[in-house]
C-alpha cells in the first residue's frame, strides 16, 4: 500500500522502537519521568521558549492553548479553513466557551495578513464578544501545506500585542515550514505567545505533541492537561520515540517536500486535474478533480484498488508525503491516477 492519506500514518522506525523499549521512566504526574523531562527541556531549548509540555495529540495541545489564553464569552480569530475551527469537534466551544470569528486570507494561502485580521478584531462592548486570541496555522493544512514566513508572523504578533491580544501558532507541521523557508523554528515562532507542534506527523514519532510558551502559560497548561485526563504517568515510553524524532527527523523533511513537488508536477499533466505545482512547498498536495468525470470519493475508492490511499472531499483530493513514502512510489501513484481518471 502507498498510504498518502496523511503524514500521521508513519510507523516508528526500529531505532525509535529500541529507544522506547529501553526508555528510562518515572511518574510524569509527579514530574519524575526523566525521558519526558528531557523531551520537554529539548523542545523549550529548540524553540527558545521558557517551557514545554508533552501532550497526547495536536488537538489536545491546541485545545489547552485556547483554554489558557481565553475566558468564556470571548472570541478567537482564525482562518476559515483552520484545523482548530473545522476539525476539532467544536471543542473550543465545549471546553473554553469561546466563539470563532473566521477570516479569509486574501491570497488563498490560509495565512491572513494583519489587514485581514484587524478587520475582524473586536474590542468588546455591550453586544460584541471581545477578541482574546489570534490563531495562526503554519504550515496551513487545508491551504495545501502553505508556509507563513517569519516577517509575516512577526508583524501579526507585534500588532496583536499592541492590542493586548495573544497569538497561538498551530505548528503541527512547523518543521516543514522551517525547511521550506530556510528559517529556524525559533524565527518562525519567536513573537508568538505559544506554539503547538506535532511529533507524530512528518517527524514520524508514534504519539504526541508539544506545547511551548512561557513558564506561567505552561504551568497552567499542565493543570488543564491533567484535568483532561492527559497526566500519562510512565509516558517516557512514548516520549522516547518523540525525542528521537525531534532530534533526527527535521533534517529529512526535505525528501518529503521533493516527493510532493514531483507528485504535483506529474498530477498537473493529467487531464481534468488542476494544481499549481509551484505552490507545493512542503509535503501536502491538494488538487482539484472537478474536471474529471469522477467525484473525489469515487477516485479515492478506485485508487485504493490500485494500492494507493488518499483523502477526498468537495472537489479535491489530498495526498501527503512522509517518511514511509519513497521517491520510487511517486511514479506508481501517478500511474494509478492515470488509470483511475481515464
Ligand atoms: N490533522 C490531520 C487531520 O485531523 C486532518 C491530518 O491528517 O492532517 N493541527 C493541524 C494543522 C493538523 O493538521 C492536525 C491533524 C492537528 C492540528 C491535530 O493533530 P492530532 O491529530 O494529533 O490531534
Amino acid at each position: 500500500m502507498i498510504d498518502l492519506r496523511s503524514d500521521t500514518v508513519t510507523k516508528p522506525t526500529p531505532e525509535m522502537r529500541a529507544a522506547m523499549a529501553s526508555a528510562e521512566v518515572g511518574d510524569d504526574v509527579y514530574g519524575e519521568d526523566p525521558t519526558i523531562n528531557r523531551l520537554e527541556q529539548r523542545a523549550a531549548e529548540i524553540f527558545e521558549k521558557e517551557a514545554a509540555l508533552f501532550v497526547a495529540s495536536g488537538t489536545m495541545g491546541n485545545q489547552i492553548a485556547v483554554k489558557v489564553h481565553t475566558r468564556p464569552g470571548q472570541e478567537v480569530i482564525a482562518e476559515e479553513r483552520s484545523h482548530v475551527f473545522n476539525f476539532e469537534l467544536g471543542m473550543a466551544g465545549i471546553l473554553s466557551g469561546v466563539t470563532f470569528r473566521t477570516v479569509r486570507s486574501s491570497d488563498g494561502s490560509g495565512h491572513p495578513t494583519w489587514d485581514d485580521i484587524s478587520a475582524a478584531y473586536r474590542p468588546g462592548d455591550d453586544h460584541e464578544a471581545a477578541t482574546a486570541l489570534i490563531w495562526l496555522e503554519n504550515t496551513h493544512n487545508m491551504g495545501g501545506g502553505t508556509v507563513m514566513n517569519a516577517e509575516h508572523c512577526a508583524e501579526i504578533c507585534e500588532n496583536a500585542h499592541k492590542l493586548g491580544i495573544c497569538v497561538h501558532i498551530d505548528g503541527a507541521r512547523i518543521f516543514n515550514a522551517a525547511v521550506a523557508t530556510g528559517s529556524s523554528v525559533v524565527d518562525l515562532t519567536r513573537h508568538a505567545d505559544s506554539v503547538q507542534f506535532c511529533l507524530s506527523k512528518g517527524l514520524g514519532a508514534p504519539v504526541g505533541s508539544i506545547l511551548v510558551g512561557t513558564e506561567v502559560f505552561i504551568a497552567e497548561a499542565r493543570l488543564w492537561r491533567k484535568r483532561l485526563g492527559g497526566g500519562m504517568r510512565q509516558a517516557g515510553i512514548i516520549a522516547a520515540g518523540g525525542l528521537l524524532a525531534l532530534e533526527q527527523s527535521p533534517q529529512r523533511l526535505i525528501e518529503d517536500h521533493v516527493n510532493a513537488r514531483t507528485l504535483a508536477n506529474g498530477l498537473a499533466q493529467l487531464d481534468g486535474i488542476v494544481i499549481d505545482p509551484e505552490r507545493v512547498l512542503t509535503n501536502i498536495v491538494i488538487f482539484d478533480v472537478s474536471g474529471t468525470a469522477k467525484t473525489p470519493t469515487k477516485i479515492c475508492d478506485e485508487l485504493r484498488r490500485h494500492g494507493v490511499f488518499a483523502s477526498g472531499w468537495d472537489h479535491s483530493i489530498r495526498m501527503v508525503t512522509h517518511r514511509d513514502i519513497s521517491a520510487d512510489d511517486i511514479p506508481a501513484v501517478l500511474q494509478a491516477m492515470r488509470q483511475v481518471i481515464n
